[in-house]
């Protein structure tokens, strides 16, 4: 693979690298020999299609942790490798050797236990710890040294969300000639909440070195904007949402949310598998109507609230015991820190007290599945429900809410969608709305949605499903690699993702 590797640092090619924590697919060692297997979350469903079409390098830790790391080298792995079974796409997966110690400190501690935490507005779960701060600042030189050791000037280095923001700034301190952009995919925090971190002021002095950063609301963007005036970090035009240094630098801002390819969704949840597969759950459903969430198991995700409404609902509505069935589908996320340890037990006593109070012999009102489940099987699970129940506490965007939309190709289901992800913004027009906090709330939107007419359901579908098609993952990515050299392009005119990325980029 060392040919592979000389050949990515050739100077003047065109090509995509995406910088990521993680890699989209982790390495498993089974009886001594390497497997990749496929991750699931919202920044791999929304890349991994991109760099199918334009190819290009996908650098990240793999989910190895060995106690110390000899060899900083990146490993390159190709699609198709002896080297690399399970890993299939036409790109090249660069991994970054990072150990269990590192991993500790920067990933489970300053990343998910500090950042993740604070984003989301949960700042009584943030465990502030100078050790870590010290080890996200050394985990992010490392990945810095690997983008610098193989990166051409020409290379559009696309870094990705909360665990790199001091990426760019230690970039341009090894190689000026080198351009990082920048896209944060959780919330952008109010000043208040951002400054309780003590060290925010250096975080927002390290992102603003990225060329470009991208948010999917305009409200993200405005928070970062009042936190790079008030840290008095070169000179704010707001109204071209500019940072100046000087003569020879400019941190370009823009909000353009992040989509998913709904053709392929709505393709998918027509293929003969899926609909066999919808064919089934639907029988085992026997008449009684579906409900379904789907979610990375993360407390911000408002799984527990969820539970507590539905058990709100069967207790206001007893018209609707044996009616319905609730599933929650619940991929593992971050197991080795505390925090989510605590939800999925949390979760777990939940769902068997209420299944406990309500089943009846002949029904379980709750099911729930603590598993990645396959592609189309998940699409023919979100055709099969009738309602949607996705209501995270606070969420940048919200994949989930517009997947459920693209699925149904049929225009039935209604989305209950909390006004805390970003998603609302764009599905206010379809979606029941809610306060993710209040059981109440999302208990009358239940019954709302479990009455409403087949006519209003249509109606209401059809406008989300146009939205979803009209701004989908092209959308997006037309519009932040536009955005990358200032040109203003709307995010509502629809063009192909290139095939190469161009030149200029
Ligand atoms: P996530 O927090 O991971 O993403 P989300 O956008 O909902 O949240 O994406 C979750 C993804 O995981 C979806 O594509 C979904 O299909 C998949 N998934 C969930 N459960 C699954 C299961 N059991 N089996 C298989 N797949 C499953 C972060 C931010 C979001 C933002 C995205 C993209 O927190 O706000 O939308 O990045 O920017």
């Amino acid at each position: 693979m060392e040919d592979s590797a000389d050949s990515l640092s050739a100077k003047g090619a065109k090509r995509l690298v995406v910088v990521s924590n993680r890699l989209p697919f982790k390495k498993i060692r089974q009886k001594g020999k390497v497997k990749w297997v496929r991750s699931a979350g919202g920044l791999v469903t929304a890349l991994d299609p991109v760099l199918r079409k334009t190819g290009g390098v996908w650098l990240g830790w793999g989910g190895d942790t060995p106690r110390q790391v000899h060899n900083r080298k990146v490993n390159f792995y190709d699609a198709g490798e002896a080297k690399s079974p399970g890993f299939e796409g036409n790109y090249v997966i660069g991994e970054i050797p990072l150990s269990e110690g590192e991993i500790r400190n920067y990933y489970r501690g300053f990343a998910n236990s500090v950042i993740w935490p604070l984003f989301h507005y949960f700042f009584e779960k943030c465990d502030i710890n100078a050790d870590q701060w010290k080890s996200y600042k050394e985990v992010n030189h490392i990945f810095a040294k690997a983008i610098v050791d193989f990166a051409g000037p020409d290379d559009l280095i696309w870094l990705q969300d909360y665990h790199l923001l001091l990426v760019p700034e230690y970039v341009h301190r090894m190689r000026p000639d080198l351009k990082t952009h920048l896209f944060i995919h959780i919330p952008f925090p109010h000043h208040e909440i951002l400054s309780v971190l003590p060290w925010h002021v250096e975080i927002m002095a390290g992102v603003t070195y990225a060329a470009s950063v991208g948010f999917h609301d305009k409200q993200y963007l405005a928070n970062f904007l009042i936190s790079v005036q008030r840290a008095g970090i070169g000179k704010t035009d707001r109204s071209n949402s500019l940072i100046r240094f000087g003569e020879d630098r400019i941190c370009r801002l823009y909000a353009h949310g992040i989509s998913i390819d709904f053709d392929h969704f709505n393709a998918v949840s027509r293929s003969d598998e899926a609909r066999k597969h919808t064919h089934r759950l639907r029988k085992r459903c026997a008449g009684k109507k579906m409900v379904l969430g789907v979610d990375r198991l993360d407390y911000s995700k408002g799984i527990k609230e969820r539970l507590y409404a539905i058990e709100h609902c069967l207790e206001e509505h007893p018209e609707l015991l044996e009616k319905v069935v609730f599933y929650q589908i619940a991929v593992p996320s971050r197991q080795n820190v505390k925090e989510y340890r605590a939800i999925r037990s949390d979760i777990e006593s939940l769902i068997g007290r209420i299944n406990g109070r309500f089943s009846t012999t002949a029904w379980t009102p709750i099911h729930y599945f603590f598993r990645t489940v396959p592609f189309a099987q998940l699409v023919a699970t979100y055709r099969a429900a009738d309602v949607g129940l996705v209501t995270p506490l606070r969420d940048g965007m919200n994949l989930v809410a517009k997947e459920y939309v693209a699925s149904h190709s049929d225009e039935d289901g209604v989305l209950i969608l909390s006004r805390f992800a970003g998603a609302a913004r764009e599905l206010k027009t379809g979606a029941l709305l809610v306060n993710p906090y209040s059981a109440e709330e999302i208990s009358n939107a239940l019954y709302r949605a479990l009455t409403m007419s087949p006519k209003d359901r249509r109606h209401r579908m059809r406008r989300m499903r146009r939205v979803v098609e009209k701004n989908d993952i092209d959308n997006w990515l037309t519009a932040c690699w536009s955005s990358f050299h200032g040109e203003n392009t709307s995010i509502h005119k629809k063009k192909q993702i290139p095939n190469t990325v161009g030149a200029g980029l």
